[in-house]
């Protein structure tokens, strides 16, 4: 039985400035969810807006009000506290689904635990060792090679790049130079229109593993026509909120690949959904990131152990962001592997005093 939900928002520096063409985040804040059972039970999930809307509408404080004053009264008036139970109650609320991920993450985490499981074992996955990759995202070429030497230094095996236009060619050139065996891949967060499709075409020679997201993040028509106009696999990310976004994808030929983000569609059950649809439908599928903290990456972690997680996602150390994690032992990559733990839930103990550290404001709901 459920007994109280603590939202703490949370503040934490990067260590190094995170470079987009929309935004440069160098602080993030986000919202922890701490689900306590009657019997001292805790589930942990992460709510993982930005502070301004620049990759999804939502924020820290639209998601922190979505939770307190709708999704969690709503919640207590259908007495739905088990992650089976959520569907019927977050179908009645549009959108949010950052802030429904949080919760809904957090009551996954309770209920592997009450039943004793890992979390990945609970929702489903096959393999305990799941495949790393770290995003590069610097405002200079000389940055970015920077960062790739060290990051392969530390073993990851394929890196992910931020590319806009004027960003692109010639800065992919100069990485594909130096290193011409690393995978990689291009994220353009839709920087592109289809009136730029030649610079798009442009980048077929490196033989990139895909490049996400190029066009607006409404557009499965024109994602559809760029695909037919580029060698390289296109991989949509914004795109792709509901079950539904990624079955019009599919029929309209618009993408190879998804990457799902557990924020993005809304918790574990509906990226389970689309993960199922991607396999029947030979599309491919990885695990993508937000620069979270560490509860968020462990449930990145036991996601990713599903069977159709086949493509290295954006499953990086704690370490690759931050000075001192929420989580204890913080999550580390050898050989370009993190190896998905076998304690109960999401397998990692709180550091409270690290989350105390980082909290800047507290609310306590009673069930
Ligand atoms: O577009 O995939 C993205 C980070 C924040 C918001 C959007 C994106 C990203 C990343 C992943 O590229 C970074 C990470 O490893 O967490
Ligand atoms: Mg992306």
């Amino acid at each position: 039985m459920l007994k109280q939900i603590n939202l703490y928002v949370i503040e934490m520096p990067l260590k190094n400035p995170f470079y987009t063409h929309l935004e440069v985040v160098n602080n993030r804040k986000g919202i922890i969810v701490e689900a306590l059972s009657e019997d001292g039970v805790k589930g942990y999930g992460e709510t993982v807006a930005f502070s301004t809307p620049w990759y999804t509408e939502e924020t820290v404080q639209t998601s922190l009000h979505m939770l307190k004053d709708v999704i969690i009264p709503l919640m207590k008036k259908e007495k739905a506290s088990t992650p089976g139970r959520l569907s019927s109650v977050f179908e009645k609320i549009r959108g949010n689904h950052m802030a429904k991920a949080g919760i809904e993450t957090a009551l996954w985490d309770l209920e592997a635990k009450e039943n004793g499981e890992p979390l990945w074992k609970w929702i489903g996955g096959v393999r305990r060792e799941v495949k790393a990759g770290v995003v590069v995202a610097a405002n200079s070429v000389e940055q970015a090679e920077r960062q790739i030497e060290e990051y392969v230094n530390e073993g990851y095996e394929r890196v992910k790049i931020k590319i806009s236009p004027g960003k692109d060619f010639a800065f992919i050139k100069q990485i594909k130079e130096r290193y011409p065996d690393l995978p990689l891949m291009a994220d353009a967060n839709s920087a592109y229109s289809l009136e730029e499709v030649e610079a798009i075409q442009a980048l077929d020679p490196f033989g990139l593993m895909m490049i996400e997201q190029p066009l607006a993040v409404d557009d499965l028509v024109d994602h559809s026509i760029l695909q037919k106009q580029i060698q390289t696999p296109v991989c949509l990310d914004e795109s792709i909120s509901t079950f539904h976004d990624a079955e019009s994808a599919i029929k309209l030929g618009s993408c190879q690949v998804i990457n799902i983000k557990i924020g993005r569609v809304g918790g574990i059950h509906p990226a389970k959904r689309i993960h199922d649809l991607c396999l029947a439908n030979g599309i491919d599928v990885w695990c993508g990131g937000m620069i979270e903290f560490g509860i968020s990456r462990a449930h990145n972690i036991a996601l990713s152990t599903l069977e159709g997680f086949t493509i290295p996602g954006d499953l990086s150390s704690s370490s690759r962001f931050w000075e001192e994690d929420i989580i204890d032992p913080q999550i580390e990559v050898k050989n370009g592997r993190i190896q998905a733990p076998m304690k109960s839930g999401i397998g990692f103990e709180i550091n409270e005093k690290r989350l105390k550290e980082v909290t800047i404001h507290k609310e306590e709901i009673k069930w």
